[in-house]
């Protein structure tokens, strides 16, 4: 490092940079970057908020919607700095998402009537809850477009598996989780019938289509949903919307949306008003209120009809059995948020101005006294407005969804016609303060803020419409997640963060010590299934075997070395490639892809993944690691040869290269100056507790891996050199020398963290 030091200064002063010049740049004070770059107090204000220094990191870690791209962002906050993208529905290349066999599995999962679908509409994330408070274990999240639901298992943060649902032709209303995540609550949109592939022309609209919503059943030891002990409800076909469990005093209920009630069917091609008009044409459309709780029961008790092999609990029973009730909500809705404490409800009307609150302890109430104003076309009951509402408050132009702060009664609600953030108070329904954003915000969140326990601090709009905020970048506009403080009276917008890769609808966040993700897993482990991989050899036990056509490699990765380096096969042969990375080391990951062959891994620390194809094209396909992993990644490479049909080997050996004796002495003697560092920084690193920092002893254990390797390689240099085979005898030495590189390496990034975490001396 001095050295280094040195040279650049040496450079420096070559170029013509004295010591007056840096003297120069170093001197630009605050005030003049603030003028240079046209900076008010204000945005150093909101910079200073939301920068996060190098080596610091961000207080909540947020997952957002990727809208059409099928996948999930993990962005941090308040830096705004993305951390991820998540495969979910659509193969994702770095991740091997869609390229392995093994999350070729989960896709498998997603496909609807045999076919493959390989993108999907996401909009509601959702994370699992332990007594109401999200416990950072799993996130849920929907397709609208093929009604399909996800887990993403927090862990490691890779989707674990893909469900179909039974009944619905589209879904909106998911991913939202009962308290103790019993259930994951998924709600149609459009109604269709609930029987697979039953055609009903739309003149029977109000007879044979129906809308419904499934509770998922969700296995938290097994982190699977359990698709046989989940069901469903039949309802109206209203369009039912977005859903939200009860909690605390609710618990036990679910509450669903409706923004068509009005039944509509649309037809401008026939001269018929089109949909927008005929679906906004009541003053209210109904909010359903459902005890889940006893659905489950009546479902255990046999109560459910079989649809498409799915248990469906039917509107007449749901009736009978007083679990179901309707209460009418002002206008064209868009969600239903319950407040942290579970005692009031919040819809907003998309064409009313007003936000409303309903009272559970009072629909509680009208449902045991049998105080109903009548009932749909279906027979449900239906619940006076007046007799369930707690209270209503004008907000302004387009109110949509609601968040809730740590303070008590404060909530917020979208206003995406006015293109702003509104902050009242739902207790005594009032207006606080209003902000904003840029432009027409969708939905909107605070930090835990749909839990029993917001953190408060931080809210993000979600805008639809960036229009002028971004450097233009064509027709198609990245949307723009505004970042907001909240921690005062007044609302302050202090960042903007464009959004490249779909509508993400919503996000969540979740204080970031709650995650608790690792870095590597056991070695030979399928991470799509956490069960050890049948394909999984440690270091000297890779081989391949050949059976009548089919060829399976049993390959290991480490740096810098794929093990085998020639694969041989004949034309038709099938291969399928296991690929094990023997690395502990944090971020040590391997890629994997065969030239034309259209597969690809990411093989991380401890993890097993395979590829398969077909070898149906003689010739030579060249296959390498795809991650700049080590020095010498670039030569972490091999061949698959693809060979004719009973193809011979003739007598010609691989050319040879013109190594000397001399070449054979530096080589060795590069090997023993490299051991002299090894050992310094050895005797470093063993003379501190780096005992106390469990990545270093990951790092040390991997570096002492690297060394181990060398064992035996010496007496074999030795050998070649005193049969004067010089080629082998250098390039054994020049091999030790390799594998001390990578112990170095490892020592060094070990005694640099040691460094600058404090380590102690020991005695
Ligand atoms: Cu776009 Cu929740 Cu799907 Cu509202 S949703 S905006
Ligand atoms: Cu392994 Cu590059």
């Amino acid at each position: 490092m001095k050295q280094f030091n040195k040279q650049a200064a040496s450079l420096l002063i070559a170029a013509g940079m004295g010591l007056a010049a840096t003297a120069g740049w170093s001197a630009e004070s605050l005030q003049d970057v603030m003028k240079r770059r046209g900076l008010s107090q204000q945005d150093l204000l909101a910079a200073s908020k939301t920068y996060v220094p190098t080596g610091k990191r961000d207080d909540f870690v947020a997952f957002s919607s990727g809208g059409q791209s099928g996948q999930v962002i993990v962005y941090g906050i308040p830096s705004m700095r993305i951390l991820k993208y998540i495969g979910v529905f659509t193969p994702e290349p770095w991740q091997g998402y869609g390229f392995d066999e093994e999350s070729k599995k989960v896709l498998a999962g997603g496909r609807i009537d045999g076919k493959d679908i390989t993108w999907g509409d996401t909009h509601h994330p959702g994370f699992s809850e332990t007594n109401g408070e999200a416990d950072g274990q799993f996130l849920f999240i929907n397709d609208k477009a093929n009604p399909r639901l996800a887990v993403i298992d927090l862990r490691d943060f890779e989707t674990k598996q893909i469900v179909v649902n039974p009944i619905m032709k589209s879904e909106h209303g998911g991913a939202f989780v009962t308290p103790n995540t019993e259930y994951i609550i998924e709600a149609v949109q459009y109604a269709a019938p609930l029987e697979n592939k039953k055609f009903y022309p739309l003149e029977e609209f109000n007879e044979k289509y129906r809308g419904a919503i499934t509770y998922w059943k969700f296995d938290r030891k097994e982190g699977l949903i359990k698709p046989e002990q989940s069901f469903s409800l039949e309802l109206p076909p209203y369009s039912q919307d977005l859903s939200d469990a009860g909690k605390g005093p609710s618990d036990g209920w679910s509450f669903t949306n409706s923004f068509c009630s009005e039944r509509y069917v649309g037809g401008i091609e026939k001269g018929r008003p089109p949909y927008e008009a005929g679906c906004s044409a009541k003053d209210t459309d109904y909010l359903h209120v459902i005890n889940w709780k006893k659905a489950a029961e009546l479902v255990a008790q046999g109560k459910a009809k079989k649809i498409n092999g799915h248990n469906v609990l039917m509107m007449e029973t749901a009736i009978k059995e007083g679990i179901l009730f309707l209460i009418p909500e002002p206008k064209s809705p868009h969600g239903v948020d319950v407040t942290p404490d579970g005692k009031l409800l919040v819809v907003a009307g998309k064409l009313d101005t007003h936000v409303s609150v309903y009272s559970f302890e009072k629909i509680m109430a009208a449902i045991k006294a049998g105080k109903f104003e009548g009932k749909d076309p279906y027979g449900i009951p239906v619940i006076g407005m007046k007799d369930a509402l707690h209270t209503q408050v004008s907000l302004g132009l387009g109110p949509l969804h609601t968040q809730f702060d740590s303070k008590p009664c404060v909530a917020y609600t979208s206003l995406y016609v006015d293109s702003q953030v509104a902050k009242w108070n739902y207790c005594e329904g009032k207006v606080l303060d209003k902000l904003s954003v840029h432009y027409n915000i969708g939905h909107l969140m605070t930090m835990e803020g749909d839990t029993m326990k917001p953190k408060g601090r931080y809210l993000v709009a979600l805008n639809k419409l960036s229009i002028d905020r971004f450097n233009p970048v064509g027709p198609l506009q990245p949307q723009n997640h505004q970042l907001i403080d909240i921690s005062d009276d007044k609302m302050q917008l202090i960042y903007d963060m464009p959004i490249p890769l779909g509508e993400p609808h919503y996000v969540v966040a979740i204080e970031a010590a709650k995650l608790k993700p690792a870095v590597r897993y056991k070695v030979g482990t399928n991470s799509r299934t956490d069960k050890p991989h049948p394909g999984a050899v440690r270091a000297g036990e890779e081989k391949t075997i050949k059976k009548g056509n089919k060829v399976e490699v049993f390959a290991t990765l480490i740096r810098s070395h794929i093990t085998p380096e020639t694969i041989e096969v004949e034309v038709g042969d099938e291969v399928t490639i296991n690929l094990t990375n023997l690395e502990r080391a944090q971020d040590e990951t391997h890629g994997f892809t065969v030239s034309t062959y259209n597969v690809h891994a990411s093989v991380e620390p401890g993890k097993t993944a395979s590829v398969k194809f077909k070898a149906d094209k003689e010739g030579v396909y060249p296959y390498y690691c795809t991650e700049f992993c080590s020095a010498l990644h670039l030569e972490m490479q091999g061949y698959l040869l693809v060979k004719p049909k009973g193809w011979k080997a003739g007598t010609k050996t691989l050319a040879k290269g013109n190594y000397t004796e001399a070449d054979y002495k530096a080589t060795v003697k590069k090997v023993v100056d490299t051991q002299a560092i090894i050992d310094s920084v050895v005797a470093y690193i063993t003379s501190v507790n780096y005992k106390d920092f469990p990545d270093v002893v990951a790092m040390v254990e991997d570096a002492f891996d690297q060394l181990g390797k060398t064992k035996g390689l010496k007496e074999k240099h030795e050998g070649f050199a005193a049969k004067k085979d010089w080629e082998n005898a250098n390039l054994w030495a020049e091999q030790i020398w390799q594998y001390q590189v990578k112990t170095a390496d490892l020592g060094l990034r070990a005694k640099t963290y040691l460094e600058q975490n404090g380590a102690k001396k020991v005695k």
